[in-house]
């Protein structure tokens, strides 16, 4: 899709299209397996060891995600759906995230082994049974409609692919199976440190069509002053400099070289920190220091909504494979309408904002997703990160987190007054 094409009324890009060649079933089978495989690619090269190791008590070991992404997919896709009993009795309990914290999910009995790959492989034989039963182009229900049930379970199996890269960056010698450079960083870009956006009445959030999660909608007018932005993510340059000045805490995976530089380790791998990327793995309060550091704030995520608006996502650094992120100023052609430039892709982006519910919100379908998690203790991320599968961005999505979480592929832009 180019830039400037309209999307749809709203704004969003309608991902499971009825075409003559491509009924909606074959299309949500198909992307299903791509999900499926790119999943196992990431695990690929990893011993059974590996992926039952606790590399971080704030991490799951990489088995549990991966029985827990098939779990989901046989409760809502085979349970609710199809309305079939549990194919394993009480197995959903061992991967109910609320339930069980991530530092204890190894002590748990959750599938290992060729257990593990063939309860996976007889939930999906089953998914894609009861939807060759599904008459989904004549349904009033709203978990139905346009699929919407599929995209969720796709949009979950993409999420945590994500949490599965934040641990595979402590992987000692992990290596890709597949590598792939990504949207070409070309063309790069000069500009100005910031750009301005006028403010004034912003439509924030997802409209009422196409898939987006609960927490995006309803979509409503936000009053903005006119406020300057980043033209692009703050560097590992300036990031070093502001520790190097104030002492503060690097970002994760950076180690001092011993000549006044840094590096940063991570898959195993230690390479010289490149002052020309944008910095990444840094929680909210380095985020915040360092944009009072540099005499702004961070912005509120609506005014970073704002200023993504017209960002282009196929023209931004994501869907994981290029392992890493691109120079800040990269992929202009992507630039929102503002002028700022990877507002989608590379890295998250800390905001000012606590996650609260939008007014009117409703939960749908499952109060877990988001509603739980409302309130000033999770901050509010945007933008999504190299690691992000490109299907699940867009610039109404909200991530949020603890403050204090740097394993994420988080970083920052910063924001001032109009003045
Ligand atoms: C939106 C990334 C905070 O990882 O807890 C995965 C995504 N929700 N399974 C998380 C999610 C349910 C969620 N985050
Ligand atoms: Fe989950």
């Amino acid at each position: 899709m180019s830039r400037g094409e309209p999307r749809s009324a709203d704004g969003y890009r309608c991902q499971i299209a009825l075409t003559a060649e491509s009924p909606l079933q074959d299309r949500i089978a198909d992307r299903l397996a791509e999900a499926r495989e790119r999943t196992l690619e990431l695990v690929e090269s990893l011993s059974e060891e590996q992926l039952n190791r606790v590399y971080s008590p704030i991490l799951s070991p990489l088995a549990w995600d991966l029985g827990h992404i098939a779990n989901f997919e046989e409760l809502w896709l085979v349970q609710t759906i199809g309305d079939r009993e549990p194919m394993r009795g009480e197995l959903g309990q061992l991967y109910d995230a609320i339930e069980n914290p991530r530092k204890i999910r190894n002590e748990l009995p959750i599938l290992r082994g060729d257990d593990l790959r063939s309860y996976m492989s007889e939930v999906r034989q089953r998914t894609l049974d009861v939807l060759d039963d599904l008459n989904l182009d004549e349904t009033d229900d709203p978990i139905l409609r346009d699929g919407f049930v599929y995209e969720l379970i796709l949009a979950h199996e993409y999420q945590h692919n994500e949490t599965m890269l934040q641990l595979l960056q402590m992987v000692e010698s992990y290596e890709p199976v597949r590598r792939d450079d990504g949207p070409a960083s070309e063309p790069g870009s000069d500009g100005p440190d910031m750009v301005r956006v006028d403010g004034g009445s912003v439509q924030i959030g997802a409209g009422p069509n196409g898939y987006a999660y609960d927490n995006e909608r309803p979509r409503h007018a936000v009053e903005l002053a006119p406020f300057w932005i980043d033209r692009t993510p703050v560097t590992n340059g300036a990031f070093a400099q502001f520790v190097d000045e104030t002492g503060a805490e690097p970002p994760e995976y950076w180690e001092r070289d011993g000549e006044g530089g840094w590096t940063r380790t991570t898959m195993g791998r230690t390479e010289a920190v490149d002052p020309a990327l944008p910095v990444i793995h840094v929680d909210w309060h380095q985020a915040d220091a360092f944009a009072t550091w540099a005499g702004k704030r961070l912005p509120t995520e609506f005014e970073w909504e704002a200023a993504a608006l017209g960002a282009d996502p196929e023209r931004a650094n994501l869907d994981q494979l290029a392992f890493g992120c691109a120079p800040a100023g990269a992929l202009a052609d992507g630039a929102a309408d503002c002028g700022a430039v990877q507002m989608l892709g590379d890295v998250w982006e800390w905001t000012a904002s606590d996650f609260e519910r939008y007014p009117g919100f409703e939960a749908f379908p499952y109060p877990e997703y988001s509603e739980v998690f409302f309130g000033p203790e999770h901050k509010v991320l945007r933008g999504g990160a190299w690691a992000s599968r490109r299907d699940v961005i867009r610039t109404s999505f909200r991530n949020w987190d603890l403050p204090q979480r740097s394993q994420i592929f988080s970083g920052l832009r910063c924001a001032r007054e109009d003045r």
